[in-house]
């Protein structure tokens, strides 16, 4: 039979279950990969399953979101990592090597494989014909320890991309039409594998754009084919031996096809708070702009900083914007350094930030009350980068480039030629920035500072789930609205009772004392609810400060996953309209949770308050049903290794 390539790499790491549209799967994975922020975490949970080396073929520990150091805390961090890693057999990757997502792709990625990362934007190196996901910490803590990884079988969706890209329209422009015809929740339970002529003519950098930032559809996954631009690449790196050609086969049949005419793209951007609210960049062109930020794990590949760097050259900067440039990797920050754009960009007035996420995830930058921030990055989320009332766009770094001259948003079209860069025949690959695993690593004493505390755990679930309502919330909702990041919130990753302080900090800043003295509770929430990023933390200090379920319309793939593994029930509304008729307040009860849940029923809730009932269902594979009621997946992990249930 004819197969997607998607199913094809699937096939080849199916150890579990059937390949069956939503019927859950486990996966081999191949590669892992975590960032600080969920690694702390992450490696706390791999030490708490007790093995002694990680039984994958290669797992990267790296550092690039929590690079301010305004105190002890995170530079703790990167010493527990670096001594973590090295104590387990993980590759070590020191800050200041660039972001996890645009290092993988440089150095490790491999078509054919599949690999499992801590970070939402894992699917990045699918540009490289690779089976890439984001996962919540203790997924990947649970892949390290070498058991499949679980996800419902997606179904598989074919992207046809034909004609090719305009003077000044790039990749981000394919991934942004994407996001304004599906929506942020357009590519939930799906994976996204790109074919048709128009991908002949894209390169990896600029695949691994539309491939990054299939997160936002909140895809599983989104891939191309490997072929001759993925052997050019993988050439370039050094890397030819990792090259093997994977396509669909002819006649593959997909669960829908999404045509695209690149020729007929133009500019575009994302307008405030949401990554789907695209418009081309003409229809807003003018607007004055206060800050542009070029970087992030989406645009800053060296073609992207030699772009920038072109359109810069012996130019200044508009005097009312500020422009910061953060590299995506050290590589890509050592290859402008030589070819002379860096000075370009320096020249021209750019802030040259380190190589790592910098304030794509609110670690610096922030912007001025109420100002216009323009951005290469990914997400543009209410308050993410540090300033509740900024007003974030995201577009590709052309469009970016164009208003840090102009000082308005510009159509880069109306700039004349653009400029003409092509994709290094060469990488200059210099890999003393990783440090690899040691032999004998017995004696390796992994070092814990004060700010790393113990993970906190729930216990078995009781039969009978009772509380009251602690807050209702729309559509959307994302992880940053639950548990915020930024300089403030960051460096307590590994310190959950400091960090409860924060949940739902945007929304509703009582929610923390409401929730403890009402010994825990229910959230509400209404579609999509925990879209964004995969951290962990958005159900585990929710479930350290007592929440007991969560009922919402619909979920997040990841954020699902999330909220059952750390024995927090995630609860769908048969009917959603119920979902404005429960109130604030109200006192909820849900009885006979076990039988329910084992034998495949719905849970009926009784609405104390307010005399009523309603059904919610759980949606849970026989598996995640289990490790719900443990109390979450390591009392699951230990039970099974007990030998009960
Ligand atoms: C993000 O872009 O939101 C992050 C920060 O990279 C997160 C991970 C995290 O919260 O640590 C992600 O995308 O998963
Ligand atoms: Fe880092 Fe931003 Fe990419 Fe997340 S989206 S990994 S914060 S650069």
């Amino acid at each position: 039979m004819s197969q997607t390539l998607a199913a094809k790499i699937i096939a080849d790491h199916l150890v579990d279950g059937q390949m069956l549209p939503g019927k859950e799967i486990g996966l081999r994975i191949d590669q892992t990969l975590t960032q600080d922020a969920t690694g702390t975490m992450t490696y706390l949970q791999f030490e708490a399953i007790g093995l002694d080396r990680v039984r994958t073929e290669l797992s990267v520990s790296y550092v690039d979101h929590n690079m301010l150091q305004t105190d002890f805390r995170n530079a703790d961090d990167h010493r527990y990592l670096q001594t973590v890693a090295a104590r387990h057999g993980i590759v070590f990757s020191r800050p200041g090597n660039g972001i996890c997502h645009q290092v993988h792709l440089e150095r490790f990625g491999a078509p054919g494989k599949t690999l499992l990362g801590a970070d939402s934007h894992t699917p990045t190196s699918g540009g490289l014909g690779m089976l890439a996901m984001g996962a919540g910490g203790l997924d990947v803590a649970v892949a390290m320890a070498g058991h499949p990884y679980y996800i419902p079988m997606p179904e598989i969706v074919r992207v046809y991309l034909t004609g090719s890209l305009p003077a000044w329209v790039s990749a981000k422009d394919i991934i942004l039409e994407l996001l304004r015809r599906l929506s942020v929740k357009g590519g939930v339970g799906r994976i996204f594998e790109y074919d048709g002529p128009g991908i002949a003519g894209l390169t990896v950098p600029q695949r691994a754009t539309i491939t990054n930032m299939g997160a936002e559809l909140g895809a599983t996954s989104s891939l191309f084919p490997s072929d001759e631009q993925t052997l050019r690449y993988l050439r370039a790196q050094g890397r030819e031996q990792d090259w093997r050609p994977l396509a669909a086969d002819p006649g593959a049949e997909y669960s829908q096809t999404v045509e695209i005419d690149l020729s007929a793209l133009e500019p575009m951007l994302a307008t405030p708070h949401m990554p789907d609210r695209v418009v081309p960049v003409s229809q807003v062109a003018g607007t004055p702009v206060d800050q542009v930020c070029i970087g992030s794990c989406t645009n800053s590949s060296v073609m992207d900083l030699e772009t920038v760097g072109a359109m810069l050259q012996g130019k200044i900067v508009a005097p009312g914007v500020s422009l910061v440039v953060s590299p995506g990797s050290r590589q890509a920050l050592a290859m402008i350094s030589r070819s002379g754009a860096l000075t370009s960009l320096i020249a021209a007035g750019a802030r040259i930030l380190d190589a790592g996420c910098g304030p794509c995830i609110g670690m610096g930058q922030s912007p001025a009350s109420g100002a216009i921030s323009l951005r290469s990055f990914n997400r543009n989320f209410k308050g993410r980068s540090g300033t509740a009332d900024a007003g974030v766009f995201l577009a590709g770094a052309e469009v970016c480039a164009a208003a840090a001259l102009t000082g308005v948003i510009t159509d880069p079209r109306t700039l004349g030629e653009a400029p003409c860069v092509a994709m290094p025949e060469q990488y200059d690959i210099d890999d003393r920035m990783f440090i690899p695993p040691v032999e004998d690593n017995t004696s390796i004493v992994v070092v814990r500072g004060p700010n790393i505390k113990p993970l906190p755990t729930r216990d078995v679930l009781d039969d009978t789930q009772q509380g009251e309502v602690l807050l209702v919330a729309g559509d959307n909702i994302t992880t940053d609205d639950i548990m915020p990041a930024g300089s403030k919130v960051l460096p307590l990753r590994s310190n959950i009772p400091a960090m409860s302080e924060f949940v739902f900090g945007t929304i509703d800043r009582s929610f923390p004392e409401r929730a403890l003295a009402a010994g825990g509770g229910f959230v509400i929430g209404g579609e999509n609810y925990g879209q964004g990023s995969s951290r962990e933390h958005a159900a585990l200090v929710p479930m350290y400060l007592g929440v007991k379920a969560v009922i919402a319309k619909s979920f997040a793939r990841i954020h699902h996953a999330n909220l059952a593994n750390v024995g927090i029930l995630p609860l769908t509304l048969e009917d959603p309209t119920v979902a404005s008729r429960i109130k604030h307040g109200d006192l909820l009860r849900i009885a006979g949770l076990r039988h329910a849940l084992r034998s495949g029923r719905s849970l009926v809730v009784e609405n104390v308050t307010g005399g009523w009932q309603f059904t919610v269902n759980a949606d849970l594979s026989a598996r995640q049903e289990e490790v719900v009621l443990a109390g979450g997946m390591l009392n699951y992990i230990k039970l099974q290794t007990k030998g009960g249930a």
